[in-house]
């Protein structure tokens, strides 16, 4: 059978979409779009994302694999370009808003023009249990606390985005040598469920550098959940204003933690690059 396929990015985190709107499973399955996002003997990808039909008064659902085949709850570069995938598909029924139900709840991108997609990416979660972690106690927040890895104590504050992601300020992000700590943060028995690990330079407090290394998908160029998970970390922490812009290796988010309904706003591209069939 062929299958078509779109491929998207949103500041260089890039995906395979897939219109899966006639099933309610994923048409490729995990050990595919490990073959898929593999840059050297596949399309090459960060992950591969499905657009399936609607549950719980959403009007799509959203799916997606890591390009190590596991199944995040969430992604944030993500569902921008799935919402730009769905308005193109729909084309003139296209609307300017959707309800996104994902592994982390509903999930509400808008499309703004110019490329751009506001997404409500709803409230962070604080609680160690929630993210999970066993940095602090279960019904406590984990915000600057130590973590030993790679022989070094880090001062670490976890917030989950419906995915995890352990946060560390550090005065150079050029500095940090991703590649080989990455991993021992990713794989740290401090996260059961694993975690996403960013390192975020305060220029200003308006202004952060991040780098990111993803969970299941190491070093991207972007990672949206994380930039949201950094703003909410900077709030808490005192290092970061509730509005800020995030510079990525990819480009710029903007993001803001609104402190009238505690649910984080995400702002950035999704764009086209090609389609093909497999
Ligand atoms: O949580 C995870 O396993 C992430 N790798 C999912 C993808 C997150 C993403 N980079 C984002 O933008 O939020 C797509």
């Amino acid at each position: 059978m062929e299958i078509e396929f779109t491929k998207y990015h949103g500041l260089g985190n890039d995906f395979i979409l897939i219109d899966n709107r006639a099933d309610r499973q994923p048409i490729i399955s995990s050990e595919q779009a490990v073959q898929l996002c593999d840059r050297h003997f596949g399309i090459g990808a960060d992950g591969v994302i499905f657009a399936l039909p609607g549950e719980e008064a959403a009007d799509y659902t959203m799916r997606i694999f890591n390009s190590d085949g596991s199944e995040p709850e969430m992604c944030g570069n993500g569902i921008r370009c799935l919402a730009q995938f769905i308005a193109d598909l729909e084309g003139a029924d296209a609307k300017t808003e959707y309800r996104i139900h994902t592994l982390a709840g509903v999930i509400i991108p808008k499309i703004e023009g110019e490329g751009k997609v506001k997404v409500d990416m709803g409230m962070p979660q604080l609680l160690a249990a929630q993210i999970p972690t066993t940095l602090a106690e279960a019904q406590q927040k984990a915000i600057a606390v130590p973590l030993q890895a790679a022989e070094q104590s880090w001062e670490v504050t976890c917030v989950s985005m419906g995915n995890p992601h352990c946060i560390t300020f550090v005065e150079d992000v050029a500095a940090i040598p991703l590649e080989a700590i990455g991993p021992q943060f990713e794989h740290h028995p401090a996260f059961p469920q694993r975690t996403n690990t960013e390192f975020i330079q305060v220029v200003r407090p308006d202004y952060l550098k991040m780098r990111v290394w993803e969970r299941g998908a190491g070093v991207t160029l972007a990672c949206g959940t994380g930039a949201c998970a950094a703003v909410v970390a900077g709030v808490l922490t005192g290092k970061s204003d509730a509005r800020a812009t995030v510079e990525l290796p990819g480009g710029c988010l903007e993001i803001e933690w609104s402190q009238q309904d505690q649910r984080v706003y995400m702002t950035g591209p999704a764009e086209r690059v090609f389609r093909g069939k497999i």
